[in-house]
């Protein structure tokens, strides 16, 4: 096959100093930062439906973008090809991992068992092209939102028949998932949710989606897949609400049905300014309860107000992103797949280097200021100064559970009044981080 990014070599490292568009400033693969190397830290993946798939078609024109490795037609054979143009993205730009919908690597067939065939045929490429370039599949996942069949959600329809169609899909999608040796499968409840009350029975979807998660546990050791499951959280788009809308509604969800020991979380940053939440504050939720488990790396615009999927650039978010993910030890499974497409106006082939190269640049910075702040112990400091009072005394004995409302009374009574609290020293903080930036 003829090469598909002709123009471009293997993206290198050349340094800040380097006025190179297509070099990497900042990330610097087997760089040590902290222990482990940058490639190791951030293990990125390429989104396949942006990358790949999405010619940045909008409600008021059809796609701008130039692929010229793809014929334009729904073949196996295209798909096959556009595999090809993939992996030679993948290795020229120095990813480890990329992940995919089913159907964005192969055409949906008239029938399930058509599109069973359709898919085992592209994955047959698939595979190939992992084991010629070391390139590895961070997660699967099923398209159940696409198709008209889902219209009124997949696992949540109000059709038994649509929820069994899911059901096959999803089990093709773990099949060819462990083939391919993924080390994640991702649920992403699409259009799990309700475009109005009026029609819904709330209980009822909710006991079903659940039920559709449980039957996945169920085949995942049936099969004998050992990679790690997510859901990700999104609060609305398509739907008007989305059942899994942020980190703590899919806990809750997770814990009451009984899955929280087999789903951790893949938080999204645009996910989660749609919820009326920081990128950072999703992080730390899903940290703190121990579900954090990959990221989709992008960025929304907050003027826009819905899923943009842009690359992510902001160093304030990617410095945080890494604060927390060097906090809770880094990624075991996970890692930063950029969900995120270029701008409907960069629609040349090389616009995706661009594209990619930025968020790893800003990936990588946000790594070395996370790591200089972690080294330098200042902020971390301050935290536990903070909760100083807990560590010892009164503190120490309510957070073991010795004390009740009684001997608070009682303690409080006898103290008198209490000393004032310590600034929170916001600014200063703030200050502080700037420094490192
Ligand atoms: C859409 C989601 C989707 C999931 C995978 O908004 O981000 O792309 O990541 O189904
Ligand atoms: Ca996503
Ligand atoms: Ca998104």
């Amino acid at each position: 096959m003829k090469e598909a990014f002709g123009g471009v070599q293997k993206i290198q490292y050349e340094g800040p100093g380097s006025k190179n568009a297509l070099a990497f400033k900042h990330y610097n693969a087997q760089e040590v930062v902290s222990g482990k190397t940058m490639a190791e830290h951030l293990r990125f993946s390429v989104a396949y439906w942006h990358a790949f798939r999405n010619g940045c078609g909008d409600q008021f024109g059809g796609p701008t973008r130039l692929m010229p490795w793809d014929d334009g037609t729904d073949s196996v054979a295209n798909a096959q090809n556009r595999v090809r143009a993939a992996f030679e993205f993948f290795e020229k730009l120095g990813v480890g991992f990329y992940c995919f919908h089913d159907r964005d690597v192969a055409p949906e067939g008239a029938s399930l068992a058509e599109s069973n065939k359709n898919l085992d045929a592209v994955v047959k490429v698939l595979k190939e092209e992992q084991d010629r370039t070391g390139v590895k599949l961070l997660w699967g996942t099923a398209c159940l939102f696409a198709h008209p069949r889902y219209m009124h959600g997949a696992a949540t329809s109000c059709n038994a028949d649509v929820f069994a169609y899911a059901a096959a899909q999803v089990a093709k999608a773990m099949e060819v998932t462990k083939h391919l040796g993924g080390e994640g499968y991702v649920f992403w409840g699409g259009r799990e949710g309700y475009k109005t009350l009026l029609n819904t029975n709330m209980g009822r979807e909710l006991d079903h989606l659940a039920r559709f998660l449980q039957m996945a546990v169920d085949y995942k050791k049936e099969i004998g897949f050992k990679g790690q499951f997510y859901i990700e959280p999104k609060p609305k788009e398509p739907t008007k609400h989305q059942y899994d809308s942020d980190a703590a509604a899919c806990y809750a969800f997770l814990q009451k049905y009984d899955l929280v020991d087999h789903l951790k979380l893949n938080i999204e940053a645009n996910h989660a300014t749609l919820a009326g939440h920081t990128f950072i504050h999703e992080l730390e939720f899903a940290a703190a309860n121990g579900i954090l488990g990959s990221i989709d790396a992008n960025r929304g615009d907050l003027l826009l107000g819905w899923d943009t999927d842009q690359f992510p650039t902001d160093l304030y978010d990617t410095t945080f992103a890494m604060l927390t993910l060097l906090k809770m030890g880094g990624f075991t499974t996970g890692g930063l797949n950029f969900d995120a497409h270029v701008a409907r106006e960069s629609f040349e082939p090389v616009d995706l280097f661009h594209a990619h190269i930025g968020g790893m640049d800003a990936f990588a910075r946000g790594l070395k200021i996370a790591a200089a702040i972690q080294k330098d112990g200042v902020l971390a400091d301050f935290v536990k100064q903070r909760y100083g009072s807990w560590d010892s005394g009164i503190g120490a004995d309510i957070e073991a559970g010795k004390l009740g409302m009684k001997q608070c009374s009682e303690y409080i009574l006898k103290k008198g009044d209490i000393a004032p609290n310590s600034s929170g020293r916001v600014e200063m903080l703030e200050n502080l981080i700037n420094e490192y930036i």
